[in-house]
């Protein structure tokens, strides 16, 4: 082991102070709003869990417990925290009653369907507390829907006698967690299905969950890296880094790189589908700003790219559509089949790109954006068009780059080891108190992690119908950037100054130990969502 991983191993995460007495905990609950634009055809989907409401802790009398059987699975792409979610779960199941157990689905919701599983103990636990990836169990994209999945889950959880099913993942395994707590009530199962909100792209959240966890490292982590680019830039003086980052579909994360790091240039893919902006337009609108460094003899600098970003462009959201629909047909058929403007556009890229853009989509339906090099994309247009400028003087030197794996199974801040490891807590209080079809989540989240509080939120609140495969289909709805949010609002007050003056900000490598204004700062998402003030030049 190496020493930050033993020094983190005994690393003893912070709780709410509410879950200290995890069997003296009273639910309190509210009316749930309705959120969904589908009401009526997710109450048909889901009559059993539609309609339940918010649940909120409060202190009470110590209640009896027993020992509690539950199985944990980590779903979908690696998020700092997810073993702690794991570790959490462990000693708070062991608080409730030490002889209860806990087993780990392997390698996702799959490990569910097909019985594969391990008990967890705590001489297997303990050295993965506080670090990141999911090899502790494996992880997998499977999307449990058909009837043969639902009756194999419900037979084998049956057969294990769990009183609880974890799911640790992000919209799509909530979506299965969703499913399976339906599926499981109207068979009669006692199995209580609760979900755990993860994601580095920090796109699931909403008035109630207020952020994933795994999203205050990975911003930490790429701005690291970001910001020693930038100074690598600012030294040599003759790069353009061209980095793309990680962010399936919202551009959360390249917003809080970009307040963190102070980048020349950052894309913002909201911001991009609002103005109805074409591919043209962005690269005509990048070169201009080349063209202006290079009056000023800098012909260096920095671009931020989300990835998601492909499908936020009017004109390639079309041809993705399309495509999407069209999965199996390849080459000239496929020309045929495309309508003129998706045609169009597949015929200006490069040949690279066309193929990429074909590749196979994950088990949801998802683009695999990761898989697709819209940095080199943009790079390869950009020397276009500088050709044609007849007032570019500079030289253009790009190298690329794409943060994405480097920042999901990295260390867990202080945030995110504090943060899952709540989590778990909250997760083994609701199957306790009987719940089932929740996600468990922490809020209030600016303030220390002691007064952090523990609530139930159902999870079919939070969902819509979406076309996936074609066809509609019950799923979480992802919260993009809010271009009025404080976040996005700030951002653009400040990068005009960043995008000619060289402000960049290097904010080092993630901090565990030393003055808490080091190892416990917030995001400035979290902390200027919640109006918490922070000095961005700070
Ligand atoms: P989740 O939404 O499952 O947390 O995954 C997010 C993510 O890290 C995206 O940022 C990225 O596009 C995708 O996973 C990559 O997926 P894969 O690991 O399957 O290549």
């Amino acid at each position: 082991m190496s020493c930050l991983r033993e020094e983190r191993n005994r690393y003893q995460p912070r709780i709410p102070k509410k879950l200290e007495e995890i069997t003296s905990l009273r639910v309190e609950v509210e009316e749930a709003p309705i959120l969904t634009k589908h009401p009526r055809e997710l109450e048909e989907i889901f009559p059993k869990t539609f309609h339940q409401p918010l649940l909120k802790f409060s202190k009470a009398e110590e209640k009896s417990a027993r020992p509690l059987k539950v199985g944990v699975v980590l779903s979908g792409g690696q998020a700092p925290g997810g073993h702690n979610v794991i570790a959490g779960l462990f000693d708070s199941l062991k608080k409730i009653d030490s002889r209860s157990t806990l087993y780990g689905f392997l390698g996702g919701s799959s490990g569910i369907v097909e019985d594969r599983l391990v008990e967890l103990t705590e001489e297997k636990i303990r050295p993965y507390r506080n670090t990141g990836g999911f090899d502790l169990l494996g992880s997998g994209r499977t999307k449990i829907e058909t009837p043969e999945q639902l009756e194999s889950a419900l037979q084998n959880v049956k057969a294990h006698a769990l009183d609880g099913l974890v799911i640790i993942g992000g919209d799509d395994s909530n979506t299965n967690a969703a499913l399976l707590a339906e599926y499981f009530l109207t068979h009669n199962c006692e199995t209580k299905v609760i979900g755990v909100p993860k994601t580095i792209d920090g796109d699931l959240k909403n008035a109630f969950v207020e952020i994933p966890f795994g999203f205050d490292t990975a911003c930490k982590t790429y701005s690291a890296l970001i910001g020693n680019i930038a100074r690598d830039a600012l030294s040599a003086k003759k790069y353009y880094h061209f980095i793309k980052i990680m962010g399936r579909s919202a551009s959360h994360i390249a917003l809080e790189c970009a307040l963190q790091t102070h980048p020349n240039y950052t894309l913002i893919g909201e911001e991009v589908a609002s103005t109805k902006g074409s591919l043209e337009e962005i690269v005509q609108s990048l070169t201009d700003l080349i063209v202006e460094r290079a009056e000023r003899g800098k012909n260096y600098g920095v671009v931020l790219i989300p990835e998601g970003l492909i499908e936020f462009i009017p004109e390639m959201r079309t041809l993705i559509q399309e495509l999407n629909l069209l999965m199996s047909v390849k080459g000239e058929e496929l020309l045929k089949r495309l309508s003129e403007e998706a045609r169009k556009t597949f015929l200006m890229l490069p040949e690279i790109f066309q193929e990429q853009l074909t590749l196979d989509r994950d088990p949801h339906g998802n683009i695999q954006v990761s898989h697709i090099a819209t940095e080199q994309l943009l790079l390869h247009l950009v020397k276009r068009f500088l050709k044609n400028r007849a007032d570019y003087k500079g030289k253009f030197q790009p190298v690329s780059h794409f943060f994405g794996y480097e920042g999901r199974s990295c260390f867990p801040s202080n945030f995110d080891s504090n943060y899952g490891y709540g989590l778990g807590f909250v997760a083994s209080s609701l199957i306790f108190q009987g719940y089932t079809g929740y996600m468990g989540v922490l809020q209030n989240l600016a303030s220390s992690p002691e007064e952090w509080e523990p609530a139930g939120i159902p999870i079919t609140m939070l969902m819509h119908l979406e076309e996936r495969k074609g066809r509609q289909k019950p799923v979480i709805e992802k919260t993009l950037v809010d271009l009025k949010g404080k976040p996005f609002t700030t951002f653009s007050s400040l990068r005009g100054e960043w995008a000619l003056e060289d402000e960049y900000h290097y904010p080092g490598p993630v901090q565990f130990y030393g003055p808490p204004s080091l190892c416990n700062e917030k995001t400035f998402t979290l902390a200027l969502e919640q109006e918490t003030k922070v000095g961005i030049h700070g």
